[in-house]
């Protein structure tokens, strides 16, 4: 594969970025179609999951297609949905090679495009920009591969790690541009979701409100007996979907009422200790189709998630401010006895945000 082949799945895995946050239970995937060393036809996965990018890029490249370059991100597939196969579009539409990033491990497809291509006499060549390609598709794989959501816990703290004062003041500890940047994140997120704890603090109502984003994430809070503060959360109904984890002994009550006013309460398991058990959570909330998850806090609940190991990625947003020890911590106890048991990320970002500073930190994709 050449140089030229890298710019163009470079390009779409910039055109699949653009599905991050509304295409789920679907990945995000993008196209790009070439016709001698020009693009004729661009494409990504349209919110909702369908159509699927390849069907975009056919569309706009027409007739162009014929003897045409696809580039895509996944393997185009092979199954019969509510349309015929991708795999097929692209036979029928000329299309004389393929270039795709990664093969789809969903068991419908798992490598049964490629062959479906190969079978027609396309060129078929595969594994440009994996790793990239991962990176991007990481909440599907997770989904499909480990039936559970990509998960991203985010932190804006002070510069010792406190996320409010001893008297539970936090607005705001990070300045506006970070706040906003928050805003555009949750957007490329499938759901929102936080502890009861707070939600019973911060009242939030968890929506994306600094522009208007394609399609609102959906709200999740965790709450072991749903006691929950109603106004705002049942209040925003009409603007974002909202879930609401509870355990078996959650009153009859609170779910009638949160029933009543349009939010969708999930009983999980209980952990012996009497919390939700993280690890069925994370497994109902794929099972539901989700593929990213953001997690916002609070401190209890992010340490049970960071303690079942089950937190892909930390985005932490830190202030040039001090609130000392006895400042609340963004992360509960976590009860470790070593330090080689804490959980280790690998840096991927870091950069200034205004008078903050942005980390991102991940665990191995897979
Ligand atoms: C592609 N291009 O843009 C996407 C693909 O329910 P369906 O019929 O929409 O199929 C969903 C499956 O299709 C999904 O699990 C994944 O394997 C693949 N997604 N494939 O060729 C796309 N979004
Ligand atoms: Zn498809």
């Amino acid at each position: 594969m050449t140089e030229e082949d890298r710019r163009f799945m470079s390009m779409a895995l910039t055109l699949a970025r653009r599905g991050l946050g509304n295409v789920w239970p679907n990945p995000a995937v993008g196209c790009v179609i070439v016709k001698e060393g020009r693009v004729v036809g661009r494409g990504w996965t349209q919110p909702g999951g369908r159509p699927h990018a390849e069907v975009r890029a056919l569309a706009q490249a027409g007739e162009a297609a014929h003897g045409a370059t696809a580039y895509v991100t996944l393997e185009p597939c092979a199954h019969y949905g509510k349309t015929p196969p991708c795999a097929m579009a692209l036979r029928e539409a000329g299309v004389a090679r393929v270039v795709s990033a990664m093969e789809d491990p969903d068991p419908r497809v798992s490598g049964g495009g490629h062959a479906m291509l190969r079978d027609a006499g396309i060129d078929v060549e595969t594994g440009l920009m994996e790793a990239e390609a991962r990176d991007l598709q990481a909440g599907f794989l997770s989904r499909v591969t480990r039936a559970r959501p990509w998960l991203a816990l985010k932190l804006a703290s002070s510069f010792d790690g406190r996320i409010a004062t001893s008297t539970g003041e936090s607005q705001w500890i990070t300045g506006p541009q970070s706040r906003a940047l928050v805003h555009a994140m949750r957007a490329e997120f499938d759901a929102v979701m936080v502890g009861g704890g707070t939600a019973r603090a911060d009242d939030p109502l968890l929506t994306v409100r600094s522009f208007k984003p394609l399609r609102q994430p959906l709200r999740i809070v965790a709450s072991v007996r749903l006691d929950l503060p109603r106004k705002r959360l049942a209040g925003s109904l009409d603007v974002a979907p909202l879930w609401l984890i509870h355990g078996a002994a959650a009153p009859e009550e609170a779910k009638d009422y949160w029933r009543d006013v349009g939010a969708e309460p999930i009983e999980v398991a209980e952990t012996v200790g009497g919390g939700l058990d993280p690890l069925a959570l994370m497994e109902a909330l794929a099972g539901f189709g989700l593929t990213r998850v953001f997690c916002e806090g609070g401190g209890k609940f992010a340490a049970s998630l960071i303690n079942a190991g089950l937190v892909d990625e930390l985005i932490g947003f830190t202030a040039g401010m001090v609130l000392g020890a006895d400042g609340r911590a963004g992360v509960g106890d976590m009860g470790l006895s070593a330090l080689a048991s804490a959980p280790r990320y690998t840096l991927v970002e870091s950069r200034p945000i205004g008078d903050d500073l942005l980390h991102r930190w991940r665990r191995q994709s897979h």
